[in-house]
């Protein structure tokens, strides 16, 4: 994407960042966008009159210049301005809230717009997107758009493609939503938290000439995102990031946080420098509190078995199913009474779709199966590795639900509930 051939005199890195802005635009021209846009990297972030002092440098870490970002409305350079393409525009929200998986099991969770899991955008394949997401938290956060081809400034990896968006600061991103595709989007500031906790939520982009619709007319579209929960590593966690968040951005306020002190480093060479001056980083500590999650509850979109919620189907319909692996386990979802078809992975249809009754998704897959209505009843579907078919260690529960038909009529056996066996 970075063309120095072509060079621009000013500045050759947001030249060809505009460029390939605009090469995604239909139609927008590389002049207006570089004209209209006209941003410098951080520019837009100096609302406060502190960061006005201490113009930022070109890279990372901005946010250590000693100034909050309360109220801030970050834009990153690299995309459309709003008169130049027609954006659809969202409102995301980083929230603290408390999630209930099934009665008497209510946790802490960072959530976007106070949902577990976050909203489900559905978008058409080439659609510009600006979703203007606040922090209403007192931790930082990001977002990243799984599996889509965003501009690299719209990546969402912190100190890597930007600054974490602050408390009280709204970061807008902009992309074209492409490829068409099951999606999906989470934090990316400390991940095994964040992510983990409930910042994740499904990106459906969808295609006017969508080969799987063309081979399997279906209707209906079902999405489950597939979690894992430590609900005690995840309370723990979010007390003690809070409680450490409120010291930062009150030193950070006042110009006093130390970046090195924090693990913040410019680039290589200055770790190297900061740990042969006598600085230990946390991984050695003896008393390091780092220590991993051993998730006790496994749900589907929020819910565990048997608070899920069953998938609908007739008899002579098809359903399209699309799974998300947004946690850090794999899952292997097993249909029974019905042979379905895989029929795209990461979000990407597949040449020829391929005949399973178990699909495996690793750490951060997707997978669509359409499921072929032949065989009235009532059906379960699960990870068959079935300790996460357990709420605390308890059979059955966690990652299940039911296919269950809607024209069966006088059925000869009604599903009941168990909750220990
Ligand atoms: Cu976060």
């Amino acid at each position: 994407m970075l063309d120095r051939k072509k060079g621009a005199p000013a500045n050759p890195e947001r030249r060809s960042l505009m460029k390939g802005a605009a090469q995604a635009a239909t139609g927008a021209a590389l002049a207006s966008a570089t004209a209209a846009t006209g941003l410098v990297v951080g520019a837009s972030a100096t609302t406060t009159a502190k960061a006005a002092e201490n113009p930022p440098a070109k890279g990372s870490m901005m946010f250590m210049r000693g100034h909050n970002m309360i109220g801030a409305r970050t834009e990153s350079p690299g995309a459309p301005a709003d008169h130049e393409v027609p954006y659809r525009e969202f409102d995301l929200s980083f929230d603290l809230t408390e999630h209930t998986l099934l009665p008497g099991v209510t946790f802490p969770v960072f959530a976007f717009n106070n949902r577990v899991p976050g909203p489900v955008f559905r978008v058409q394949e080439n659609d510009w997107i600006k979703v203007n997401v606040t922090n209403n938290t007192e931790e930082m956060h990001t977002v990243h758009w799984h599996g889509l081809d965003v501009i690299y400034t719209m990546d969402g990896v912190p100190m890597v493609t930007q600054d974490p968006i602050h408390p009280a600061e709204t970061f807008v991103y902009r992309f074209q939503a492409r490829p068409a595709g099951t999606r999906f989007y989470h934090c990316h500031w400390s991940t095994p938290l964040h992510m983990m906790s409930a910042l994740h939520g499904a990106f459906i982009i969808d295609s006017v000439d969508d080969p799987v619709r063309r081979r399997f007319p279906y209707e209906r579209d079902y999405v489950l995102m597939l979690e894992a929960f430590d609900v005690n590593w995840t309370r723990k966690h979010i007390n003690e990031v809070l409680g450490g968040m409120k010291r930062v951005n009150k030193l950070m306020a006042m110009g006093r946080l130390d970046p090195i002190t924090h693990g913040f480093f410019k680039d290589w060479d200055e770790m190297e420098a900061a740990i042969a001056d006598g600085w230990v980083p946390p991984w050695t500590r003896g008393a390091a509190e780092g220590s991993m999650p051993e998730p006790q509850f496994f749900a589907i979109n929020g819910r565990s078995y048997p608070a899920t919620e069953k998938i609908s189907i007739r008899s002579g319909e098809y359903i399209r199913i699309r799974l998300i692996n947004g946690g850090f386990l794999s899952h292997h979802m097993h249909l029974h009474g019905h042979n379905f078809w895989l029929v795209a992975e990461d979000g990407n249809p597949l040449a020829e779709p391929i005949r399973l009754n178990t699909v495996s998704l690793f750490p951060g897959k997707t997978a669509d199966i359409v499921v072929y209505g032949d065989n009235p009843g009532f059906w379960t579907f699960h990870d068959h590795d079935v300790r996460r078919v357990m709420n605390n260690g308890i059979y059955p529960g966690g990652m299940l639900t039911l296919l269950a038909y809607e024209d069966m009529g006088d059925v000869p056996y009604v599903p009941s509930i168990a909750i220990n066996e």
